[in-house]
């Protein structure tokens, strides 16, 4: 037990040394249509209203600032051109832009679906289509040095850390964009935080108790 309760203050003592320095940083996007700037609303290519797409997801900054893992889901946006019998939904690039805040429209600086395609350096996107239903799911890693128009990660990092940056995801009947999320970066969660201050106060009653002992 005493063992254990050692082991949980030199893990507390370790993470606490790491909230000190530079941690990772969370973004949690929310991507709609009502964030692009394109006009009109969802239809079919013969004019028929279809569900106003959305997606969620959660983009992450590691501590040494070398690369941005991505987790994105996207609802009612055609992922394989095959999810819907109509084609205005089917789904045409997917990118990360960088130098404009909300309602504004910036460059492509990492394409990772379709065109441009900049994450290649390796290669990292999967793309899971859902089973039954429409859209999917896309994970991928925009790493150091991928980047459109001869930028990388480095140089946009500036303009992305001051939330100057938004995923979009573009379809046959919104080329500008069919739904977009700005990304602002903040520190992990308060819960882990939390979660450290819990560890500590435990491995403190662990080393008050082995001194009693
Ligand atoms: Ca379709
Ligand atoms: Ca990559
Ligand atoms: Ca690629």
């Amino acid at each position: 037990m005493m063992n254990i309760l050692r082991v949980v203050a030199v893990a507390a003592a370790l993470s606490w040394t790491g909230a000190a320095a530079r941690a990772d940083l969370i973004a949690q996007v929310n991507l709609t249509h009502a964030q692009e700037t394109v006009s009109g609303t969802p239809v079919t290519s013969t004019g028929d209203d279809r569900p106003l797409a959305h997606g969620v997801g959660t983009l992450v900054l590691n501590a040494a600032r070398t690369q941005i893992a991505m987790t994105v889901t996207i609802y009612d946006i055609d992922v394989t051109g095959a999810q819907t019998a109509d084609t205005n939904d089917n789904l045409t690039a997917a990118h990360i832009h960088v130098g404009a805040g909300p309602g504004a429209n910036a460059p492509v600086r990492w394409g990772f679906f379709g065109s441009p395609d900049n994450d290649n350096n390796p290669d990292d996107l999967v793309v899971t289509p859902f089973a039954s239903g429409v859209g999917g799911t896309f994970t991928s890693v925009w790493n150091l040095d991928e980047g459109n128009a001869g930028t990388t990660l480095t140089t946009n990092l500036p303009a992305i850390l001051a939330g100057l940056s938004y995923i979009n995801f573009h379809t046959v009947q919104f080329g500008g964009g069919e739904i977009r999320g700005q990304i602002n970066f903040v520190p992990e969660p308060a819960g882990a935080i939390a979660l450290g201050t819990g560890a500590a106060a435990l491995g403190l009653i662990g080393l008050r108790r082995r001194r009693a002992g």
